[in-house]
């Protein structure tokens, strides 16, 4: 077992990781910029290390002196969180250069995974469905309008080297494949250095539906069932749930046979996530492979009572997985809300100091949060602040639970994300389960309409 992690990121995760670490026995080794010096991460941990300036690349996402810290104190292992350098196959290289362990998965299947056309590759080839597609990368227009011809309309634009949504462009005819191809290139240049895109069958109105996987270095490999994450605005996600209204116990054996085969093949260890599309015929097809520990995966600790982040560490210290498949139950449901440092009404980050603050507690409620009274949350990084998770038997329930918790969240100083929950939680469709990809498309023009 592993005497003493670094844990190189910031924020709520940070402390989640720090907890995980203190039940195991482990010691802790904090980073942080120059003005996350008073952060409670930092003072939770038994020890820390400054890693640069406020700017993440000269910080958070700084190898060197993220190696430089990992040596200096000793550790034995990294753990990335999310974000940052947590899918940086470089990075976990490098970590195993250093024989310092990093928790995760193999560079390889983080490279792998991290190239969108090549990961739909490898999952059509294990037999995961996939939107109907084409197989290989766009060269030129012409070619373009001839694999969205054959495909059919819509087909969506994806960059390879995208995912969260960033190069993606639906086009419904040939005039728009000619305006989208170029501009989808530039973008995917622009952000990822890589102007390579592919083409697939574009899925409407599907929900986001993602499947939990944990695996160990011995090949063994389960699902602890899905999280429905169609609530979302311009791929950020807002609201999480377990289980999804729209997953029965067959379709969830399906969808969960289908993640653990496809992470068998590909030889994943750790935690994982596979997002699928599920359309309204309940038919469900791969999107990507998320290769870290997720913001949400707290919804699906609750629901199956599980601690992910323990698992990731018991793994990564080459112990076989404890847990088998016939172990994880499903129990009654599980929300959570972001809450971020934003205005509610044009969702412009909020930075600032916290004056006061107040955060739910009772029964069934989870809040994972590094933020206290006095605090200033600086505008640098994500603005997610807390995460305001409640279980409870049913939905119907939790959806009482949640507005119960949020009403007693009382945050001072700065604009929060709450008031939009609490809309989100009294919207008839979200009550009536009637989600997918486009709610918050739908609940913004409600929205207006009410105020005009
Ligand atoms: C799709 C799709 C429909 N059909 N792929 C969004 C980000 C990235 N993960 C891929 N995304 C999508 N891929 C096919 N073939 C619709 C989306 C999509 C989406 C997915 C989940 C949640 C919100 C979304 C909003 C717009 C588009």
């Amino acid at each position: 077992m592993f005497r003493k992690i670094l844990i190189a990121n910031r924020g709520e995760i940070a402390t989640r990781i720090i907890w995980a670490c203190k039940e195991l026995g482990i010691k802790t080794v904090a980073v942080h910029s120059d003005v996350d010096r008073d952060s409670l991460h930092v003072r939770f941990a038994d020890e820390a290390v400054c890693i640069g300036p406020a700017q993440a690349s000269k910080s958070y996402l700084n190898i060197p002196a993220l190696i430089s810290a990992a040596e200096l104190k000793n550790v034995d292992a990294i753990h990335p969180g999310y974000g940052f350098l947590s899918e940086n196959a470089h990075f976990a290289e490098v970590c195993r250069a250093c024989n310092i362990k990093f928790i995760g998965p193999s560079p390889n299947v983080i490279r792998l995974m991290g190239d969108k056309a090549q990961a739909r590759r490898a999952m059509k080839s294990v037999g995961v469905p996939v939107t109907p597609g084409f197989d290989g990368i766009i060269e030129d227009e012409q070619e373009a309008v001839e694999i969205a011809e054959s495909i059919g309309y819509p087909v969506i634009i994806k960059a390879s080297a995208g995912g969260g949504g960033r190069g993606m462009r639906v086009v419904r005819n040939r005039d728009d494949v000619i305006a989208a191809l170029p501009a989808a290139q530039q973008e995917a240049q622009l952000a990822f250095g890589n102007p390579t895109v592919y083409l697939e069958k574009y899925v409407e109105s599907a929900r986001h539906i993602e499947i939990q996987v944990l695996g160990d270095e011995l090949g063994k490999v389960i699902h602890l069932g899905e999280r429905e994450c169609s609530v979302q605005r311009r791929h950020q996600k807002l609201l999480e749930e377990s289980p999804s209204t729209a997953v029965t116990t067959e379709l969830r054996r399906q969808m969960g046979d289908a993640a653990v085969k496809a992470c068998r093949e590909i030889g994943y260890y750790s935690a994982g996530t596979i997002e699928f599309l599920l359309n309204s015929n309940s038919e469900f097809y791969f999107m990507e492979m998320n290769t870290r520990i997720q913001v949400e995966h707290g919804v699906t600790e609750m629901v199956t009572d599980t601690d992910l982040v323990r698992e990731q560490i018991l793994i990564a210290a080459g112990e076989r997985l404890q847990l088998s498949q016939d172990d994880i139950g499903f129990s009654g449901h599980a929300i959570e809300c972001r809450i971020n440092a934003e205005s509610p009404r044009t969702f412009a980050p909020s930075p600032g100091l916290i004056t006061a603050i107040n955060l739910p507690g009772g029964p069934g409620v989870r809040v994972d949060t590094a933020a206290f009274a006095g605090l200033f949350v600086p505008p640098f990084y994500d603005s997610l602040i807390a995460k305001v998770v409640v279980h409870h038997r049913t939905r119907d329930l939790a959806i009482q639970r949640m507005h119960r918790a949020l009403d007693a969240t009382i945050i001072e100083g700065i604009e929060t994300s709450v008031p939009i929950h609490q809309q989100i939680l009294s919207d008839p469709d979200f009550m009536a389960g009637n989600i997918s990809t486009r709610f918050m498309d739908r609940f913004a023009r409600k929205a207006s309409d009410a105020r005009a």
